[in-house]
């Protein structure tokens, strides 16, 4: 059996998700083996406590990138699609994607379903591609990450919240704990995780942070000295291998009108961009997951945004 064989069976294929269509929505198929990057959909929204929708999170992104038909960043002066090639698996297969928050039974089948990241990205860093995660909820990146810990890479979260909470609302694994969890059970250290665009943080979990040696940048730190933050990324990056964990939500309330938990303070796109620019280029890329996309309404304003940093991302990388 090979690679592709063993991991369809967790999928539904791209044309039969919500979005019908895969990311990009290319004419010509790429095929995993000509595929730099392997990308699929955890539409997971069950442990989100304020507003609802990430479920909606792989078809926002997909569809927007299938409507932008213009693939050439003005920016970089990079056709992205010339410089990475993409193959979409689809959404992973879960129970019940948003299902009452106190039906715990079914989140603890739907967290048996997503600890198949560990296979599916083990198999997919097998064969030296990346692994692209839509989410969905922030819970999956405590998966995500804890797959790939194993290559020591420097962990770059963008984000308003720590994410660092030991328990909340009697969950241990949830939108609120990854982080936490990461560091308590030895996967990474603090001190390989850098914290971008935080503004909201309880007392207890912002002590774990520093007490751990987690760098932090706060949206106030960005906007007073964005020179200094990106000197700082530029070094802390220097010879590493990154996953990027990217929380929608990391952008200023004013630009993400769907995600559950918006905040003020927070970055704009630009900011974004220089950031992103300023990771060191001597490292090399084996994750990233772009989590807590909603949409509401037909509000696709959101998963524009998605797409447009993924683009950027990716960008950075190749
Ligand atoms: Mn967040």
């Amino acid at each position: 059996m090979n690679v592709l064989e063993s991991l369809e069976p967790f999928f539904v294929a791209p044309e039969n998700t919500n979005s019908q269509c895969s990311f990009g929505d290319f004419p010509t198929k790429i095929t995993f083996q000509d595929s730099d990057a392997i990308l699929y959909g955890i539409p997971l929204d069950i442990t989100t406590t304020f507003g609802k929708g990430t479920s909606h999170g792989p078809e926002a992104i997909r569809i927007t990138s299938a409507k932008q038909i213009e693939s050439f960043l003005l920016d970089e002066k990079q056709e992205i699609f010339e410089k990475i090639k993409i193959y979409d698996l689809g959404d992973l297969t879960l129970v019940n994607s948003k299902a009452n928050y106190n039906n715990e039974k079914l989140l603890e089948n739907n967290l048996k379903s997503i600890s198949k990241i560990n296979k599916i990205n083990s198999l997919i860093r097998q064969e030296k591609k990346v692994p692209i995660i839509l989410g969905g909820e922030h819970t999956l990146s405590y998966f995500s990450i804890k797959s790939i810990a194993n290559e020591n890479p420097i962990i770059i979260h963008f984000d308003a919240h720590r994410d660092m909470k030991p328990i909340y609302e009697r969950k241990k694994i949830c939108h609120t704990t990854p982080f936490f969890h990461l560091i308590d059970e030895g996967h990474i250290k603090g001190d390989n995780i850098i914290q971008i665009g935080i503004r909201q943080s309880d007392k207890e979990e912002n002590d774990i942070a520093i007490n751990s040696g987690v760098y932090t940048f706060t949206g106030w730190d960005i906007n007073k000295n964005l020179n200094a933050v990106t000197r700082k990324i530029r070094k802390l990056t220097n010879n590493r291998k990154i996953y990027i964990t990217f929380d929608i939500d990391v952008y200023d309330i004013c630009f993400v009108p769907c995600t559950g938990t918006p905040e003020p303070f927070g970055l704009n796109p630009f900011q974004i961009t220089e950031i992103l620019k300023s990771i060191n280029k001597n490292t090399e890329l084996i994750g990233i997951d772009m989590v807590e996309v909603a949409v509401k309404n037909s509000d696709y304003r959101e998963g524009t945004l998605a797409t447009q940093t993924l683009y950027r991302i990716f960008s950075s990388f190749y």
